[in-house]
């Protein structure tokens, strides 16, 4: 029987014009398939199907208004359900009781007696009746015995809600006392040969430090460092030897993030294993002939060795908890097979004071990311000096973690300290580790077993008496916990078993291990980027390295002959492994450019419906949604601005990501643009986190190699919070060679006309132009936006270029022409002539403009021609920030080859037979038209918005910053006659027609 399918409910929206028609009378559609979309004056959102069946006929044509309830079409079906009715969600199933996993039911649980509620004093610190406190042990203590753990867990918790009830002040539990978490009786053991891989950690030890030195001797100017590595050495090498598992044909490979400063010791180890050689080594630092080795982990300067940027501290933690993250979402999207990789992040203590850092771990805990480790390396210093002198990192970050639902081990003594934990029965180590601050610790390492003796264990008599048979070599020998291969594989172990929350791994090193006493433990450690002799000597027999005094001298490598049992052995681990590590690869197959006639509707003249670029955008996204090869492929990235962007639609449509599902039924149910979260969503709404955004944006960017899957993410921001937030990551997204698109949306200075200084974006585009792989564009018109979208798309994700995409699109309404004929290519290349004036006027102007400005510059050609006989060429300029890239390359082969004929610039191409001079006006800063200055051959004139913005109507704005019609007419006749072309009276009756106020001070100074 025929059904209609009506406008569902739209919320406040009332006739809303239908801009699109998806199906046709005898179509046979299936349930949820769109029939027509339609378009407020913010948003457009497709009407589904209520149902399955054959559309009977259409109600209405393009150009209609409809509101909620007006009929779209019939469709004759089996089902007789109303489009409102379907549309209702399913009421999320009522969570089932919570069951108590105790032995009392419900009913007698609440007959326990409540304690009266009483206004409580801090806990005391002294033990008024020792025995009732036995009491308290002893139950404790015959419960872990008789009923084991969980059950003695159980009943603290208990006892702790009750406390909780009765307002007790109860201790402080995010942290932990000041010992390893994993007890050693629960240490699972590391299956390798310890004496094997303490001369291979030596080896690469003694490697990355003579690496740093030789090149430090050829020229200290090229720096490095030494003692994070040193510090680090047994964290990577557990890892190498026995956990990372790398990208092979058969797995996809787990994911490290390397500490920025520690690379020297990736290099060793890759010369080990015969992946580098001595002269590359040799190349530390010197890589201007493109064959040398980054100073820290660039993909974009060792693009197969290389996989993520790190050394900006922050954003390694932040980027490796999203990318995570977005693991996760390839899977539940079921576009990524789950193998269980892992994704490790070795990070400084210092570093974690970045709020980056911290910044996500929330988000880590929430998204439950039990396929993300972090490793802390708490060597206690930073550069300067301690990180926590007063205080104690380790704790610190512990309680950080631990409050936001991580897993949390501590890693913080090595085995030799096991025996005296156990002998000590006063409690009093404990009490002694948890008391002693870093700066004690850092000055511990830095003198001797004697200071050792006096200063930690000498406090207490008791403790003193417990190492009075240890000599004082016995006593330096107590090691930390981090330079313990059996600690350290305990903790990996565990971290890689951990379900349902992430890992933090806090490790306690010594900065600068083994470098001795010009470079262990002390403050200057940091910096220290040579050895001389007796320090080489020292740090030789140290870790045992065998070089004869001569070859140390020298400071030559070793690596043992290739059939050696180290050589063996290391590769061997590695090839049980799957490979390498890091390596960078990449087998994704590349997209196919979506056909024309999906942007054909954008070629058209909108007639005289007006529609900001934001909403031509999104109106484009919409439609690639309907292409199959790309629609699966698009990562729309929103931090809470979707609405804004009008870009509500998707919600349902594509769904938001939530790993959860949707646990509630939204308020808006009913409504066809409801919140609709969804475990194989494909939006990302990140909520109000730039950094985040961003490196979701990176982790998608890069998933061609990190996940051999092309993605193409577009992450649409407020334009102001884009690059000049988060300008940090925009350049580690070059160097990680990202392939995506960045729109800043609400963009100019004066478009965005409300906001006011803080929101209003005049040189987003400048800090684009700086990022060397960014291709950027300001669009004006719809078929401008489509073109370069398109074009974006084939480059990045068809032919594979290593550039991403910033596209400004702006929130002003108006009406947008056809496109005029053969434009693509200037369209493309950053300029094109739009329209031009030969009314054999007085004299001629070049009007270049871009973005919204284009019109205001439209309008004044045409008051000049109209009102004072001026002809002029109007440039649609889409990019200035190209058009000077390809200037500056021509310009510098026309200077290498005097000789040669000069070639000519595309800038300088199209205006060389173009006559009178330029004046180009766009709604950012002078600098960004003025870029192209130097490929103009006539005289220059720019226009913009230097200054700080502020809130008042565009109309008002563009007055206030000089870039509206009425001043780009004034100043275009003053230039004229400046350049003797015209009167200067002309100008003067335009200055006084439009009532410009010569007076009024220049805006950057108001
Ligand atoms: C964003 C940023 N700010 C400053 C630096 C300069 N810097 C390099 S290393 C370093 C100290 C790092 O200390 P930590 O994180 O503890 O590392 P480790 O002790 O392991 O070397 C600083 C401040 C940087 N690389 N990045
Ligand atoms: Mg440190």
């Amino acid at each position: 029987m025929a059904q209609n399918i009506s406008v569902p409910d739209i919320g406040d929206f009332k006739n809303v014009e239908v801009i699109e028609i998806l199906v046709k009378p005898g179509d046979q559609i299936k349930k949820n398939d769109p029939v027509v979309t339609i378009e407020s004056d913010k948003s457009s959102v497709e009407v589904p199907s209520p149902s399955e069946g054959k559309i009977k006929d259409l109600k209405v044509k393009i150009g209609d208004k409809v509101s909620e309830g007006s009929v779209l079409a019939t469709i004759e079906n089996s089902e007789a359900v109303s489009s409102k009715q379907d549309l209702k969600k399913e009421k999320p199933k009522k969570e089932k009781k919570q069951e108590t996993n105790g032995n009392i039911d419900v009913d007698k649980e609440q007959s326990i007696k409540q304690v009266r509620k009483i206004f409580a004093e801090p806990a005391s610190k002294d033990d008024i009746d020792p025995l009732e406190t036995n009491e308290w042990i002893e139950s404790l203590n015959s419960v872990i015995e008789n009923d084991g753990s969980s059950r003695a867990s159980y009943l603290l918790n208990k006892v702790i809600d009750q406390a909780y009830k009765a307002g007790l002040v109860l201790p402080d539990t995010r942290t932990t006392p000041y010992i390893n978490t994993i007890p050693p009786e629960a240490e699972v053991k590391s299956p390798g040969d310890q004496n094997v891989e303490k001369k291979i950690r030596a080896y690469i030890r003694w490697n990355a430090a003579a690496m740093v030195t030789r090149a430090n001797k050829k020229n200290p100017a090229l720096g490095g460092h030494i003692g994070t590595f040193a510090s680090a050495a047994t964290l990577y090498d557990v890892g190498m030897n026995h956990f990372w598992r790398a990208k092979n044909n058969k797995f996809g490979g787990d994911l490290i993030y390397f500490q920025g400063h520690s690379a020297p010791g990736m290099y060793a180890r890759a010369f080990l294993e015969g992946r580098l050689s001595e002269k590359q080594l040799d190349k530390f630092r010197q890589e201007v002939n493109c064959d040398g080795l980054s100073s820290y982990p660039h993909p974009w300067l060792m693009p197969n060795f290389w996989q993520f940027p790190t050394v900006s501290m922050g954003l390694g933690p932040i980027m490796a908890i999203y990318q995570a993250r977005f693991t996760k979402y390839l899977i539940n999207r079921g576009l990524l097979k789950d193998e269980g990789r892992k994704i490790w992040a070795f990070l400084g203590d210092g570093e974690m004071d970045e709020p980056e850092s911290l910044g996500a771990i929330g988000l880590a805990a929430r998204e439950k990311l039990d396929n993300l480790i972090f490793v802390i390396n708490c060597n206690l210093q930073r550069l300067d000096g301690p990180v926590r002198g007063n205080g104690k990192i380790i704790q610190e970050l512990e309680g950080s973690f631990r409050g936001s639902g991580w897993n949390v081990v501590k890693v913080i003594w090595g085995s030799y300290w096991d025996p005296l934990i156990t002998k000590d029965k006063s409690g009093l180590l404990i009490k002694r580790m948890n008391e002693a601050v870093d700066g004690e610790y850092q000055s511990f390492k830095a003198k001797d077993g004697a200071y050792v003796r006096e200063k930690f264990f000498g406090k207490y008599p008791e403790l003193k008496e417990l190492v009075s048979t240890m000599t004082d070599k016995d006593i330096w020998r107590l090691n930390r916990g981090g330079h313990d291969p059996h600690k350290v594989y305990a903790a990996y172990n565990a971290a890689v078993k951990q379900k349902g929350s992430p890992t933090v791994i806090i490790a306690k090193t010594i900065k600068g291990y083994g470098m001795g006493k010009s470079g262990e433990s002390i403050n200057t450690t940091h910096q220290q980027k040579k050895l001389d002799e007796k320090d080489l000597l020292y740090y030789r027999d140290r870790f045992n390295v065998p070089l004869t005094d001569k070859q140390v001298k020298n400071i030559e490598y070793y690596r043992p002959a290739e059939n050696s049992e180290e050589i063996k052995y290391i590769k061997n681990c590695r090839l049980k492994l799957g490979g390498f590590i890091p390596e960078r690869t990449s087998f994704a197959k590349p997209i196919k450019t979506p056909a024309k006639d999906i942007f054909e509707n954008f070629m058209k003249s909108t007639g005289e419906k007006e529609m900001s670029t934001t909403m031509v955008l999104v109106r484009m996204l919409t439609s690639l949604l309907r292409d199959k090869n790309v629609s699966p492929r698009l990562v729309p990235i929103i931090p809470d601005e979707a609405r804004t962007f009008g870009m509500e639609g998707f919600f349902q449509k594509i769904g938001i990501y939530a790993h959860e599902g949707q646990k509630y039924e939204p308020e808006d149910s009913e409504q066809l643009s409801s919140y609709r979260e969804d475990k194989s969503g494909q939006v990302l709404q990140e909520g109000i986190t730039e950094a985040g955004s961003m490196s979701s944006w990176i982790a998608a960017a890069t998933a061609y190699t990190n996940h051999d899957i092309e993605m193409i993410p577009i992450y649409i921001f407020y334009s102001m919070f884009g690059f000049q937030r988060v300008g940090d990551f925009a350049w580690a997204a070059g160097d990680s060679q990202a392939r995506g698109f960045l729109i800043g949306a609400t963009a100019g200075r004066t478009t965005l006309a409300g906001e006011g200084l803080q929101h209003q974006d005049g040189h987003s585009q400048m800090l684009a132009s700086m990022i060397p792989n960014c291709v950027s564009y300001d669009p004006t018109f719809a078929y401008e936006m489509a073109v370069i979208f398109r074009e974006g798309i084939r480059r990045m994700h068809e032919k594979k270029e290593n550039v991403f995409y910033y596209i400004t699109s702006m929130n002003e309404n108006y009406s947008h022409p056809a496109k005029p004929k053969n434009v693509d290519e200037g369209i493309l290349k950053g300029m094109y002539l739009f329209k031009e004036y030969n009314n054999k006027g007085k004299t001629k102007v070049q009007l270049l403009g871009s973005g919204t400005i284009l019109r205001e510059v439209i309008d004044a050609a045409e008051i000049l021609s109209k009102d004072y006989g001026i002809d002029s060429d109007i440039w649609s300029v889409t990019s200035f920030n190209e058009l000077r890239k390809e200037g500056m390359e021509i310009q510098r082969k026309n200077l290498l080859n005097p000789e040669n004929k000069k070639e000519k610039s595309y800038v300088e191409k199209c205006l060389e037979k173009r006559s009178g001079p330029v004046i180009a006006t766009s709604d950012y800063v002078r600098s960004f038209s003025d870029q192209i200055r130097p490929y103009v051959q006539k005289p220059f004139y720019s226009l913009g918005t230097d200054g700080f913005g502020r809130s008042d109507t565009r109309e008002n704005l563009r007055k206030f910053f000089e870039v509206d019609k009425n001043h780009i007419v004034s100043y275009t006749l003053s230039a004229l006659a400046n350049e003797q072309l015209i009167g200067s009276k002309e100008a003067e009756k335009a200055f006084k027609k439009y009532k410009i106020d010569k007076k009024k001070i220049f805006p950057t100074k108001l």
